[in-house]
């Protein structure tokens, strides 16, 4: 593998399982040198706890992209997640500009909501910002509460038919970005997973595991590390697809049998199988 070093960009939630706190141990065990640009400090994720501190950094984006400027460091890769605000969306579109490499790769996971709803704190004009964003991406991942805020379409929440799954698939790449990769796709009773229009083949592809009852916070944050560092890696769209879900599957495994554990997935656990199917 050549060394690669990836910027993501996401808020820390201190305690909770998500965002930073997820993707920096994830992509730095799979091998990459991950620098972090933090959006927000939060003591908690807004899923669940009430209360929680919030740290806006939106004014310290820039400063240190110019700090970046003025000792040349570019990225070979980029990584957003969750994201405030528009303005922090208008920022991080000049920080990709100015940081990026000749074939920076860029993944965009539109982090909006989830089951229908938005985020705690996301105001109505976002999601069409959000889309905009899009735009810049190799990769998308959105949920379907993501992609239908997005399109400014019904959610739909399972039962999806595959006309439905690849028409979404469709609008989606609509919006600029080069390939897409929607998540919690159910086509049939029992089977969840991801479905991947791969924008230089045009092909549609699925992959599935059994459906595990239950909410699981932070989950989308681990598939999202981990297909990102499977990308930087190398591996082909559908491939990164399939590594993010059997890691993340086998995360929600690791958690499912405590339900002390509630606010996030006890991904840690599950990191030697993700490093054993890379050969590492
Ligand atoms: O996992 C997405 C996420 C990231 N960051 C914060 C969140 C959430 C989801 O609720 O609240 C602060």
């Amino acid at each position: 593998m050549k060394d690669c070093r990836i910027l993501t960009v996401q808020d820390v939630s201190c305690v909770g399982q998500c965002s930073l706190t997820v993707a920096l141990p994830i992509l730095s065990a799979m091998g990459i040198e991950t620098a972090i640009l933090p959006s927000a400090v939060l003591s908690t994720h807004t899923g669940g706890f009430t209360g929680f501190t919030f740290r806006d950094l939106t004014e310290d984006l820039v400063p240190i992209m110019q700090h970046w400027q003025k000792e040349k460091i570019f990225f070979d890769a980029f990584y957003t997640g969750y994201v405030g605000s528009p303005k922090q969306l208008a920022y991080i579109t000049d920080i990709i500009d100015n940081t990026s490499k000749k074939d920076s790769l860029v993944i965009i996971d539109p982090v909006l909501g989830d089951k229908g709803k938005l985020y705690t704190g996301f105001t109505d004009d976002f999601p069409a910002k959000m889309a905009q964003f899009c735009a810049k991406a190799d990769v998308i991942l959105p949920n379907f509460t993501e992609a239908a805020f997005m399109l400014n379409e019904k959610y739909v929440e399972d039962h999806h038919t595959k006309e439905y799954v690849e028409d979404m698939l469709q609008k989606l790449k609509g919006l600029g970005a080069k390939n897409v990769l929607l998540t919690g796709v159910s086509l049939e009773e029992g089977k969840v997973g991801v479905a991947t229009l791969n924008g230089q083949t045009g092909a549609v592809s699925y992959y599935f595991r059994d459906f595990i009852g239950g909410a699981f916070h932070g989950t989308g944050d681990v598939f999202a590390s981990s297909f990102t560092g499977a990308m930087v890696r190398g591996y082909s769209l559908e491939e990164a697809a399939k590594i993010a879900v059997d890691f993340t599957v086998k995360a929600i495994e690791c958690t499912v049998d405590d339900p002390s554990h509630w606010y996030g997935v006890k991904f840690e656990k599950a990191l030697p199988s993700l490093m054993k199917r890379l050969g590492d």
